[in-house]
Order: C-alpha cells, then sequence, then structure tokens
C-alpha cells in the first residue's frame, strides 16, 4: 500500500486547535500532484517513505492531513499534540523542515501558516508593541513616523566616527540611532567602547534637542553574549536592543525576549538573511511567516520592506506584512490565511533600504504614521553631510504629516530642498 495516501483527507474538518499551513507545491517530473502532497503532510508530521510497522492507531491518529487541494495550493493541517508548545524551533523543524528537500518535489514552498489559540497562548509576544513604543519609550502624543537612522559605511568607522554620525543624526532630528546587520563586536569598533560613548552622545542629543532619542544597539552574537551585551545596554540606560532575528536563530530569540522581560526593554527585529529563502516565489517560506513567528515571540519592530526602495519585496506583499504585524484579526485572502493574535501586541513595521526624502510621502501612504522610516544613504549620502540629511528625512516627514507637498515644504528646508534635488521625488501613488 501506498504510505502517503493516509495524509490526504479532502473531507477533513481541521479543529479549532488545528495548526493550518498553506503549501504552494511543484511535483518533480513522474511524480502526481496528489503524490506529492501525500508525501508533504506525511514527512512534515509523522510519515516516512516506507509502511511502518511501529505505526499504532495512537500515532496515526494525530499525522497531518492534506485537506484541500486548489491548483498548486495545498492546506494541510497538524493536530497540535504534534508539537512541542512554545518551541519555534520545534515548529519550524516540522512544518519547515525536511519537506523542503525532498526529491519528489521540484519546489516546494511555505506561504502562511494559521496558529492556534491553543499553540499562540504559550507565547508572551512584543512586550511594548506599538502603543509601548510610541507612549512608553518616546511619550509622543501626536504620533508621526519614527525617524531612524544607521550610520554608513556600514563597517569599518571607528567608534569615535561611529559616534561623530550618530550624534549628528540626533541633532538633525534622528530619533533612532541604529547599528548596522553587520556592525557587532569587531576590532576597529569594539561592542563595550561604543555603547558608551553612544549613550554619552545620546544623552548630549537629548539635552540639545529637548527630544527623546534612543539607540537600536546590535547585540547579535552567540546566546549568552548577546544577553551579556543587552545587560549593559540597560545599564547604560537603553531602551531597546536589535537583534538580526535569523542568523541568530529562534531558539536565540526566545531566549532574548525572556531576558528582554526582565530587563524592560524593547527588541528591534533586523531579518537580514531572509531573503535566501523568502525570494523565490516558488521555493522556501515567505517573510510573512519569519513576520508571524516573530510577532509570536515578540520582538517590538521588525522590517517589512519599502517597495519603492533598493531591497525587493512588492507591494502585496509589504502591505500583507504590516496587516499581519498591525491587526488584531487577519481576514484570508489569496495566499494569506486567517489568524486571530488574541492578546498578542501589535508591532510596529519598520521601512527601510534605499529610502531618502523623496520617498517618504511613498512610505507614509503605504503603511501609515505608525511606524519607522528608516535611512542610512539617505541621510549619510546627502550633499551638505549626515546633518543635513537628518533634517532632511525629518522634514519630508513633517511634509506629509502637515499634509503639505514636498516641494512645497521645501522652501522652509534648505536641507530637503536640497536631498530632491539630488535624489528626486516620487508621488504616492
Ligand atoms: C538600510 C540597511 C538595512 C536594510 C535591511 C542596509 O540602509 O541598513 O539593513 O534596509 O533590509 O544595510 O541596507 P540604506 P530590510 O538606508 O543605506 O539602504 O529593511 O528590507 O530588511
Ligand atoms: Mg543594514
Amino acid at each position: 500500500m501506498d504510505p502517503y495516501m493516509d495524509f490526504i483527507d479532502k473531507k477533513y474538518k481541521p479543529s479549532e486547535s488545528d495548526v493550518i499551513c498553506l503549501f504552494k507545491v511543484k511535483p518533480a517530473k513522474g511524480i502526481s500532484m496528489n503524490d506529492a502532497i501525500g508525501r508533504i503532510a506525511s514527512e512534515s508530521s509523522n510519515g516516512t517513505w516506507s509502511e511502518l510497522t511501529t505505526l499504532k492507531e495512537h500515532i496515526r491518529k494525530i499525522r497531518a492531513r492534506a485537506f484541500l487541494i486548489k491548483g498548486r495550493y495545498v492546506k494541510v493541517a497538524y493536530p497540535i499534540e504534534l508539537f512541542e508548545l512554545g518551541s519555534v524551533p520545534q515548529l519550524m523543524s516540522s512544518v519547515a523542515g525536511n519537506i523542503f528537500g525532498m526529491k519528489a518535489l521540484e519546489s516546494l514552498r511555505l506561504e502562511d501558516i494559521t496558529l492556534p489559540k491553543e499553540y499562540v497562548k504559550h507565547f508572551k509576544g512584543p512586550q511594548f508593541g506599538i502603543d509601548g513604543v510610541f507612549e512608553k519609550i518616546f511619550k509622543m502624543k501626536k504620533r508621526r513616523p519614527l525617524l531612524a537612522h544607521v550610520p554608513k559605511p556600514k563597517v569599518g568607522m571607528t567608534t569615535e566616527e561611529h559616534a561623530n554620525v550618530a550624534k549628528e543624526a540626533w541633532l538633525g532630528g534622528v530619533d533612532l540611532l541604529k547599528d548596522d546587520e553587520n556592525l557587532t563586536n569587531q576590532p576597529f569598533n569594539r561592542f563595550d567602547e561604543r555603547m558608551k560613548l553612544m549613550f554619552k552622545y545620546r544623552d548630549y542629543a537629548e539635552k540639545e534637542t529637548g527630544e527623546k532619542k534612543s539607540y537600536l544597539a546590535n547585540i547579535t552574537a552567540e546566546t549568552k553574549e548577546m544577553i551579556r551585551r543587552a545587560k549593559l545596554v540597560k545599564d547604560l540606560g537603553g531602551e531597546y536592543v536589535m537583534v538580526d532575528i535569523l542568523t541568530a536563530g529562534w531558539a536565540a530569540l526566545q531566549t532574548i525576549r525572556d531576558e528582554c522581560e526582565d530587563l524592560g526593554l524593547a527588541i528591534h527585529a533586523h531579518r537580514a538573511f531572509h531573503a535566501a529563502f523568502t525570494r523565490n516565489p516558488e521555493h522556501g517560506m515567505s517573510m510573512l511567516v519569519v513576520a508571524k513567528l516573530a510577532r509570536l515571540i515578540g520582538v517590538d519592530q521588525i522590517h517589512i520592506g519599502t517597495v519603492v526602495g533598493k531591497l525587493a519585496a512588492s507591494r502585496k506583499e509589504v502591505i500583507d506584512l504590516e496587516t499581519e504585524m498591525v491587526q488584531e484579526k487577519i481576514k484570508p485572502h489569496l495566499d494569506v490565511l486567517k489568524e486571530d493574535w488574541y492578546n498578542i501586541k501589535p508591532v510596529v513595521p519598520v521601512s527601510s533600504g534605499g529610502l531618502h526624502p523623496g520617498l517618504v510621502p511613498y512610505v507614509m501612504k503605504l503603511l501609515g504614521k505608525e511606524i519607522v522610516i528608516q535611512a542610512g544613504g539617505g541621510i549619510d549620502g546627502h550633499p551638505n553631510g549626515v546633518n543635513a540629511g537628518a533634517k532632511a528625512m525629518r522634514a519630508a516627514i513633517e511634509a506629509v504629516m502637515e499634509g503639505e507637498s514636498l516641494s512645497e515644504y521645501a522652501k522652509k528646508s534648505p536641507e530637503l530642498k536640497a536631498a530632491l534635488d539630488y535624489w528626486g521625488y516620487l508621488k504616492p501613488v
């Protein structure tokens, strides 16, 4: 008998507590769609290539079932008993594990996943979330996009050079200074030294401007070292840590989320590495799944893309990501499954990658005001320097907040005018 067909059951009605996955499937040459789907549900739950003498009825009962097949899309229901509650690595090893390498498939993509209440309740979600970031950290009455800056060049600057860029940016109107994803603790810019100088300049900038300023310190490292770095950030008066969540790994993120509860620190999630498996529309896993797991574990801010910047992402993808991060309940549509976030707080979407003042109206029209707008080269590449670059970005945000066009507002802001002359201006669509 075929060991896979038991894993397809079109009459199966998923229970409230099932985890549901949506896959996009392309069988290998000579393999039927049904065969491919049976293998996916089998390998990602409790089956394998042979008929098992060890498969008792109580085990068979908790197998996954592919219950809906529509063209190349298939929905698979996984009984909750298959999972270790509270462990994202174990979830990934199941529904995003061996199956991607099966010879029977030419390609396979995990598009989305619905996590039932029974699963969600084992996670804390964001400690701060959108309200916490805007109200507790920034004490903002009227919300506008927070302006973040990542000093460029990414790596190579000395601690002093790096911190000087930070100071100029903060003084020019940046709210959040962010380390780059590959700046951690290199010999030219040691983590501990950087922290001391950055917080000194942060305090100075707060005094000079009368505005709250904060710092997204990249603590990415081996997990124990990340904890030590987070504690140092706290001791020096920080409000956030930044973690490269995918290169550090899900287990590390779960640990850091717990530590941050004790330390009262928010988490900024950088997604470097995601495109290795999210970019191919035929194979891998969507960024939507990454973002959901990050929200579940509890990051407070996460990069979701720009559409118009330097990194690939469609408008639909960015909108779906934003919706998934900020709403309480997600309505299913196309390749997006339903989700109920219960008491898990919303996450601040971060738009970054190739942004400059001329793109700000587009990003704000697309994503609204409760976001972080992040620019590196779009500030440090300003023809008149870092401080002017920060002023120009901030002016672009103010212009949209006041309902003015950038060209109109540029009459009041020579820095914005210089930026628009240099990089141009994209009208929102
Ligand atoms: C942006 C950035 C961010 C990317 C990450 C960079 O710099 O610092 O890491 O935005 O991508 O290194 O590219 P620029 P995403 O402003 O100079 O482009 O936000 O898509 O995760
Ligand atoms: Mg970067």
